[in-house]
């Protein structure tokens, strides 16, 4: 009973969170290196306000981040040490390819990621590795708008065999678009599409458009990573949480049913192979227009995922009812606030049953093994003088959810390959560009402002989690 042996344990970040040095060595600008920290943040994250260089008067805090392009041998050996079976990453894309369009890939950013990738091997860690997330080189935004135009796919496609190719033997485990459904709620952030000209009709069409671009593109990733190898092992990577009804008037069910419908959308694409018909009638009824190439229906239809993967922090609630007007803050997935859960400092419920019963759902969905590659807690953290946290409310998050897992395991019946924490170093916050917001095992000094040596240092959880991975889950 309990966690399977060779359950993944692990942790997760992503490049533009995690390396800086968004210069160095031949690399490229990407959409989400323009993301300033303050108040204009969630105007751009959303594509409302055009930010395609940097501009003075902001701070852009991915330009270093932690520095985890130049320390990561010390990072690996701190994840080492908490036994991590697996590390989820992400590859720049622009380190591959600056513009997007280049003939032939930047050397120096293929053998990072090798180097990357041994450094994982010789702790015996396996990498899960993300091939895009939310990052689009810059050019290829301002030529062709993004996943807007068609022609990106093929510029994606060149991008996924040039590493599918050059780390074939060294990494198995890919995911191919980060939180894909992030597209319709933050589509700059989520996949560099502006949209800050468009009335709000023509931005619908815009993002399922280029939902549907991402979705043929994750196709042909699939079908490439399983010519390549076919030991490759490749998942989607939803953002999920449930909607609960508000109450149990019907019509708050059918609301909460028809918004966690906008997000199966995408996994139903990615594991079923085709359009579910609720979003042909959508596009129908609502006149838009997505258009489909020859050849992509098959091509969706072949090459379904191997794996579900999934972010979860949240549960949503969806009502019908206008009065009840009370918002959760904090997070693009707008919800009703739930009565019934506390929230982060940041305003993110806490709702660790809301796991099993996402695990619940999305196994009968799909009937394929499901691996948790988001979760935790971001928090303000206080050290002491040696860097130290006591971070009992991360523990008591980490163990409450942990055993929602196994329950889903041992009472549920169902196959989760692992799970991945959040943000087990401390790196920038997504969201809101925070430092302050912090997830880790592993403190990191810095502040919101970039200030801070980029020291190191262990937290309480540290030596938490490494018992949990030693015991399996037994002891949490
Ligand atoms: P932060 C919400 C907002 C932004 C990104 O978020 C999000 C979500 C949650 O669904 O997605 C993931 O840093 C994302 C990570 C991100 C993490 O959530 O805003 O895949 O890049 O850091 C946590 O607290």
């Amino acid at each position: 009973m309990g966690f399977p042996k060779g359950f993944l344990w692990g942790g997760a970040t992503a490049a533009n969170q995690y390396e800086g040095a968004y210069n160095v060595d031949g690399r490229g600008l990407s959409n989400v290196d323009l993301l300033p920290v303050g108040e204009d943040r969630r105007a751009v994250v959303f594509g409302e306000k055009k930010m395609f260089d940097f501009e003075d008067g902001y701070f852009y805090p991915a330009q270093n981040a932690i520095d985890g392009y130049h320390r990561y041998k010390e990072d690996i050996a701190l994840f080492a040490e908490l036994g991590f079976k697996t590390y989820r990453m992400s590859i720049a894309w622009t380190r591959i390819f600056p513009n997007g369009d280049e003939p032939e890939p930047n050397e120096k950013g293929l053998q990072y990621y090798e180097d990357v990738f041994n450094e994982c091997k010789k702790y015996g860690i396996e990498p899960l590795v993300t091939i895009s997330h939310f990052d689009t080189p810059m050019y290829l935004v301002e030529k062709y708008g993004s996943w807007r135009s068609r022609e990106m796919i093929g510029y994606f496609e060149k991008y996924c065999r040039t590493i599918l190719t050059r780390y074939k033997g060294l990494v198995k485990y890919w995911l191919v678009f980060n939180e894909i459904n992030m597209i319709l709620h933050a589509p700059f952030m989520g996949a560099g599409v502006y949209v800050g000209d468009l009335t709000e009709k023509e931005a619908t069409q815009v993002k399922y458009q280029a939902a549907h671009h991402e979705l043929v593109a994750n196709a042909s990733a699939v079908k490439i990573a399983h010519e390549i190898d076919p030991e490759n092992q490749v998942g989607c990577m939803l953002a999920g949480g449930k909607h609960y009804p508000y109450s149990c008037n019907p019509k708050d069910v059918l609301v909460s049913q028809l918004r966690d419908r906008e997000d199966y959308f995408f996994s139903d694409v990615q594991a079923r192979g085709e359009y579910p018909t609720f979003m042909l009638k959508k596009f129908e009824n609502e006149g838009i227009n997505v258009i489909f190439e020859e050849g992509d229906k098959e091509l969706l239809k072949e090459n379904t995922i191997d794996f579900i993967s999934f972010s979860y922090y949240m549960s949503r609630v969806g009502t019908a009812d206008p009065e009840i007007a009370e918002r959760t803050t904090g997070n693009v997935f707008d919800s009703v606030k739930n009565p019934y859960l506390p929230s982060s400092e940041w305003g993110w419920q806490i709702d660790p049953l809301g796991m099993r019963i996402i695990l619940i759902e999305l196994y009968d969905r799909y009937q394929k093994p499901l691996f948790i590659v988001e979760n935790g807690l971001g928090a303000m953290d206080i050290p002491d003088e040696n860097g130290y946290v006591e971070d009992d409310y991360r523990i008591e998050y980490m163990a409450d959810h942990i055993k929602e897992i196994r329950d889903a395991i041992d009472l549920d019946g169902i196959p989760v390959l692992g799970y991945t924490m959040w943000g087990c170093i401390d790196i920038v916050s997504a969201g809101t560009g925070e430092m302050k917001k912090r997830y880790g095992f592993i403190y990191v000094d810095r502040d919101n402002l970039g200030n801070g040596t980029l020291k190191r240092s262990k937290k309480k959880s540290f030596d938490w989690y490494k018992k949990v991975i030693e015991s399996n889950g037994e002891i949490l």
